[in-house]
């Protein structure tokens, strides 16, 4: 397929709620909606950056340059067969996983589009559902988070991961605990430790907890390493994992035992999709985790999680727990069983609502 023509838009988007993290609170987030063009069809695509480099050092910013500047120009014009020639390519481009994974998925859909298959079945999911779970942020008190735990537990959520920070964790994680013994649950303290703080790690470790979600650094694989040696509770890696390499590295150190994998921060689908096989193979369980996606991005997330190494539920929830409008028309619901149903239209399976999307986008840019 030879790409014809991009356009990408920055869109800023209301969160229902605000969002809570060990590294700050948003109550709106960015992305940059990508679409490429190519005999009549249009394949969509998702950059997950957000405005402010506190999860990643990628922001909308440095990947609206990225993407403009460097992977666009490469593309346009270009003879692709399949997307993965389009890693080949932008090779010469050091790190910006997040605006490499905006436009790779935006050509996986293209390129599903034109086979007329949806992406789960060019992914080789085997799952019509994937089960899902929902990520709870830092709260004002930790009778609040009681409350909006049980909230989404009437909604049917059948998986909790809480968000902690220190001085916002054991008591938080023992009273969530008490409170839901038989809960499926699990911390993420997005890089916010150290190993100063063993004693904290060794409470958590008593709490019946799935996982430990990146305690440390993201650039710290030997201080996991150590500290998994210390705990019983699996430490799951996030921010560290940029790569297939990252993750044989690290599991061949012990420094975690099992990934959460997310397309946008390994530099796309692509290299998501090998991570999978390499843990598959190896018996680590993955998860698919999420960057408070739009209907776009969640659609990629669920295609991604119905292959059959992810046997964890995903940080993958219903439109409404992030939107009350968002760009797609579709919208996903939670089924009872604290599952999703994964989209089985040509594609993502996603079309966009162009009302919405005139009213949250803040700026467009066309490349032919
Ligand atoms: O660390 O998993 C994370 C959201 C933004 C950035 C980082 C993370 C998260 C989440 C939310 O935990 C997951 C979701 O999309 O529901
Ligand atoms: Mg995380």
């Amino acid at each position: 397929m030879k790409v014809e023509r991009v356009s990408i838009h920055l869109l800023r988007m209301n969160l229902v709620s605000p969002f809570e993290t060990s590294f700050g609170s948003i109550s709106e987030r960015d992305c940059i909606l990508v679409k490429v063009y190519c005999e009549g069809l249009v394949g969509l695509g998702e950059c997950v950056a957000d405005r402010h480099p506190g999860y990643s050092y990628e922001t909308s910013t440095t990947s609206w340059h990225i993407l403009r500047d460097y992977l666009i120009p490469t593309i346009l014009g270009a003879d692709l067969d399949n997307p993965s020639d389009f890693q080949r390519q932008v090779a010469g481009v050091r790190g910006h996983p997040m605006a490499k994974a905006g436009l790779e998925m935006a050509l996986w859909d293209l390129t599903c589009k034109m086979q007329g298959r949806s992406l789960r079945a060019i992914l080789g999911g085997v799952r019509d559902q994937v089960e899902v779970g929902v990520s709870v942020g830092i709260q004002e008190s930790t009778n609040v988070l009681l409350r909006v735990i049980e909230r989404y537990l009437d909604k049917g959520y059948r998986r909790v991961k809480i968000k902690i920070k220190p001085q916002r964790d054991v008591d938080d994680v023992k009273a969530v605990r008490n409170s839901f013994p038989e809960l499926r649950l699990q911390a993420d303290a997005n890089s916010a430790y150290n190993l100063e703080l063993m004693p904290t790690f060794l409470s958590l470790d008593r709490m019946g907890l799935i996982l430990i979600e990146q305690p440390l650094a993201e650039d710290d694989l030997w201080d996991h390493k150590k500290l998994q040696e210390k705990i019983d509770t699996p430490i799951c890696l996030d921010e560290s994992i940029l790569s297939l390499r990252h993750a044989r590295q690290a599991l061949e150190m012990g420094a975690c035992r099992i990934i959460n994998i997310k397309s946008g921060r390994v530099g796309g689908l692509s290299q998501a999709v090998a991570i999978h096989d390499y843990c598959q193979a190896q018996g680590i369980p993955v998860w698919c985790g999420g960057m408070l996606e739009t209907g776009v991005g969640r659609a990629a997330n669920l295609a991604l999680a119905s292959l059959p190494g992810f046997t964890l539920p995903g940080d993958i929830s219903a439109s409404d727990r992030y939107y009350d409008q968002d760009i797609t028309l579709e919208r996903f619901q939670l089924n009872p069983d604290s599952t999703i149903d994964v989209p089985s239209d040509p594609g993502l399976g996603v079309n966009l609502d162009t009302s919405v999307m005139e009213k949250v986008r803040l700026a467009r840019e066309t490349f032919t």
